[in-house]
This record gives C-alpha cells, structure tokens and sequence, in this order.
C-alpha cells in the first residue's frame, strides 16, 4: 500500500482545545480537566483512503500539539516546532473572540518560518457551548479570516466529538492532492469513524485491563501505537476468512 506521512501543526492560544482536540481525534477520548500543554507533544494516526483508480492509500498524520500560551521565551520556543510542517490547524475558542484575534499574527508568524505557505484549515472550537447562540460578529470574523487565508473554516466540539474526524480527514485530502492524488469522496474508506475508534478504544482498555491484572503497567507506545490494533485486526480477518471456509456466518471461537 501506498505511504504517505505528514507533519501537521495545532496552533492556537492557550485553553482554547488543541491537546483536546488532538485526544479526541486520537483515542475518542476527552478530559474536562485543564492540563497546560508545555513545549509540544506529538502522537500520530493512520487514515486508509482509496484513490480514484481504487488504489488503497495510507496517510499517515503526524499531529503536534504545541503550546499555547504566549510570552517572549515561549514565543521563540514555539516557532522552533514550526520547521518541516506540512499542513496546519488554526484553532480558535468560538466563545472567546480574542483567541481568533490572535491567529492573525500567529498566522502571519508560521508563513514567514516556514517561508512558504501550507494548507490550513481554521477550526473554532467548542461548539458545544453556543450551539444555536453563535454570536453573528465572532461568526462573520471567522468567515473573513478563513477567507484571507484561503482556508476551509470548521467548527468542532472536543467535548462531543462533533466534526472532529472530518477535520482532520479534511486535511489529509488536501495533502494527499497536494502530493498528486486525486480522491472520490463517495470512495474513501474512512477508517477513523466513530464506530471504529469506540472499538479501538473498547480493545485497548481490555488490553490495558489484562495487562494491569497481571501486576504490570502499559506504556503509552504500546496503547497509542497502530500495531496492537493491527495485530489484533489481522487476527480477526483470518478469523472471519476462517469461518467464511466452512461456509459460516458466526465467527466462533475455534476460528483464532
Ligand atoms: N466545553 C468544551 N470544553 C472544551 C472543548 N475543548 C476543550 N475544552 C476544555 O478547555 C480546556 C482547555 O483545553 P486544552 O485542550 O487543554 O487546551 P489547549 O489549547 O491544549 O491549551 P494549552 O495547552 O495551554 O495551549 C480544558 O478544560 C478542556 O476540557 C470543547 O470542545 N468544549
Ligand atoms: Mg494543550
């Protein structure tokens, strides 16, 4: 299959979601408690899309979540994470005006490190919290700011998820095509619905579970890597391949 990685940025001020976002989009998982993202962190995730002559393609983003609060030392720390970005999100707090005010100049910053422009898609977070009261100037900014920056304008909520994997599906098309793929929507596997990560997440807590049992702790690159879920796929098709043989439709146990 073909292979393709790319190095994705989450900029925005600070609380405003993009370690959030990041863990949702990750491992469907969402904490309500406020932990100051310090430096940058960077996990990745596969996403599997068919191209338009049905060729399977596996987009693999690397998606760093940097700090977000703002003073002269952090200001240079943050611009040092910028090198080798491919594509970006520029977040914002749809409840918080300010934080969309100051993509401008972060906006302005990542062109001229990178000294070249990058997809972007503009994202105001937190949708959850004014839902049906979106206040119409913060709305109308938006829309202007994504425009300027020639940028698709997303609104997500971390908290339920909402538009979470379209977003960074979003971006893997545009890098993808970018890279000289064409796609046709109605073709593309998505493996990063809901329903797969709630199953992903299901596995790894028994994983975690068993493991805990037997008086160990799990590390983080066994959980967030791809190949425990790969693996344990891989024993589950030739599960499914094995009752297909004796021409079954219930996957039992003596077909592991
Ligand atoms: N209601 C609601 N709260 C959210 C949402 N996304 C994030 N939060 C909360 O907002 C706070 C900040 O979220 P973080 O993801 O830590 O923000 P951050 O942008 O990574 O902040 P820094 O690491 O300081 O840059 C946390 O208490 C989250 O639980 C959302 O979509 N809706
Ligand atoms: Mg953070």
């Amino acid at each position: 299959m073909k292979a393709l990685k790319f190095k994705v940025l989450l900029l925005g001020v600070s609380m405003v979601g993009k370690t959030s976002l990041m863990y949702r989009f990750l491992n469907n998982t969402f904490n309500e408690n406020y932990i100051a993202t310090l430096g940058a962190q960077f996990l990745s995730k596969e996403i599997i899309i068919c191209s338009e002559e049905g060729e399977e393609i596996c987009i693999k983003l690397i998606i760093w979540d940097i700090i977000g609060q703002s003073n002269p030392y952090f200001d240079d720390l943050r611009t040092t994470f910028y090198r080798g970005a491919e594509g970006a999100f520029l977040i914002f707090d749809l409840t918080r005006e300010e934080t969309l005010e100051k993509l401008n100049s972060w906006h302005k910053q990542l062109n001229s490190v990178l000294n070249k422009k990058i997809p972007l898609i503009l994202i105001g977070n937190k949708l959850d919290l004014i839902e049906n009261k979106l206040p119409f100037p913060i709305q109308k900014k938006a829309e202007n700011f994504a425009n300027n920056i020639k940028s698709m304008y997303i609104k997500t909520s971390a908290k339920t998820g909402k538009n979470i994997n379209d977003a960074f599906l979003k971006l893997a098309y545009i890098l993808a095509r970018k890279a000289g793929y064409e796609f046709e929507d109605k073709k593309v596997i998505n493996r990063i619905s809901d329903k797969e990560s709630e199953n992903e997440l299901f596995i790894k807590s028994r994983v975690q579970e068993y493991i805990q049992s037997k008086g160990y702790r799990v590390s983080d690159s066994l959980l967030n890597g791809l190949v425990l879920n790969k693996r344990i796929t891989e024993i589950l098709d030739k599960a499914i391949i094995r009752a297909k043989h004796n021409g079954r439709k219930t996957v039992k146990l003596i077909d592991i």
